[in-house]
């Protein structure tokens, strides 16, 4: 991993080595924790925050659903990311917001253990890697079904419910794909391991629904508007598995994996990136970048003097 020199941690900037926590805390032994994924892009005016208000939004959603109190106010927070992205220098970089049950109780009653608060930064590159924007990636249905709305919250992004994407994940790597996609129990198309799914047909873009056990994605939401201000027709909808066989094009989305066309689903060739995957990503890329409209609305520039 990439590591840079210090992370937000309970309020102060702690050195990267010095950011730990007790083996007792709570988070790690039941997964009570919920976090957010961020990214920072290089613009014209130094590193600025994509949809940063939107993410802290999601953090407290995701908190509140499993009862835990943050801490700190949205503007703390806020400050807190733009204070530990200026302290490491860094102009582009991703950004992993984490609330977390910390130590002080054992047992599946939370409510009595602290819940703390950190905020680390680093580099990382294309998620999928740089090749896989521009021809696309092969991807997997996994044999595991993604977590169900009466499991648990599938629209909190907590900590314990990635188990359901790591097992995923691990399956369709070991059998040579990029990219894991999750069917929901109904058998519906629902999400990638860390990533929302859309596709295209005649013309028509459409993308599951949040009843379908989606995490409701940021960079999902962005194409949405992208795609309204391009005059692409939007539906969500329940996309069953075979669908995606025949789609024009298929491209997922995520902080992380940014806007990833597909090119390949159960060994279906669906083909190179279609038209309107190469608008909505260009959209997407200069967006980040401040060179789009959009820009002045999405971007938290992020001043020098933060740190
Ligand atoms: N679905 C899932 C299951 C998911 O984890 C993510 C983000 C998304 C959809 C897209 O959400 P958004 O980032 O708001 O557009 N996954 C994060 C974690 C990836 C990781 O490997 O860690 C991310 O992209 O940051």
């Amino acid at each position: 991993m990439n590591e840079a020199e210090k992370i937000w941690m309970n309020g102060e900037l702690v050195d990267w080595r010095d950011a730990t926590v007790h083996v007792l805390t709570h988070a790690l032994h039941y997964g009570s924790s919920v976090f957010e994924g961020i990214r920072a892009y290089e613009t014209d005016q130094g590193p600025a925050v994509f949809r940063l208000e939107d993410h802290l939004a999601r953090l407290e959603r995701s908190a509140a659903m499993y009862y835990m109190p943050i801490p700190f106010s949205r503007d703390q927070l806020r400050a807190g990311v733009h204070e530990v992205i200026a302290a490491n220098g860094l102009s582009s970089c991703y950004i992993r917001p984490l609330v977390w049950r910390g130590y002080g109780t054992m047992g599946l009653y939370p409510l009595d253990s602290p819940v703390d608060v950190a905020v680390a930064v680093w580099e990382w590159g294309a998620y999928l890697g740089e090749e896989s924007l521009r021809s696309g990636i092969r991807a997997k249905i996994s044999s595991w079904r993604r977590i169900g709305n009466n499991t648990i919250p599938a629209t909190a992004k907590a900590g314990g419910q990635y188990l359901n994407s790591i097992l995923a994940k691990i399956e369709t790597h070991n059998s040579g794909y990029q990219e894991a996609l999750l069917l929901n129990e109904n058998g519906n198309v629902a999400d990638g391991s860390g990533e929302n799914l859309f596709m295209v047909k005649d013309g028509l873009l459409i993308t599951p629904p949040m009843a379908s056990s989606i995490l409701m994605g940021i960079t999902r939401q962005t194409i949405l508007e992208l795609a309204a201000d391009e005059g692409i027709d939007v539906v969500e909808a329940d996309i069953p598995r075979a669908e995606l066989y025949t789609a024009d094009e298929v491209f997922i989305t995520g902080t992380a994996a940014e806007v990833c066309p597909v090119r390949e689903i159960d060994d279906h060739e669906i083909g190179d990136p279609g038209p309107i995957t190469a608008r909505l990503q260009t959209r997407f890329f200069n967006a980040v970048k401040g060179e789009d409209p959009r820009s002045a609305e999405w971007l938290d520039h992020v001043s020098p003097g933060a740190a």
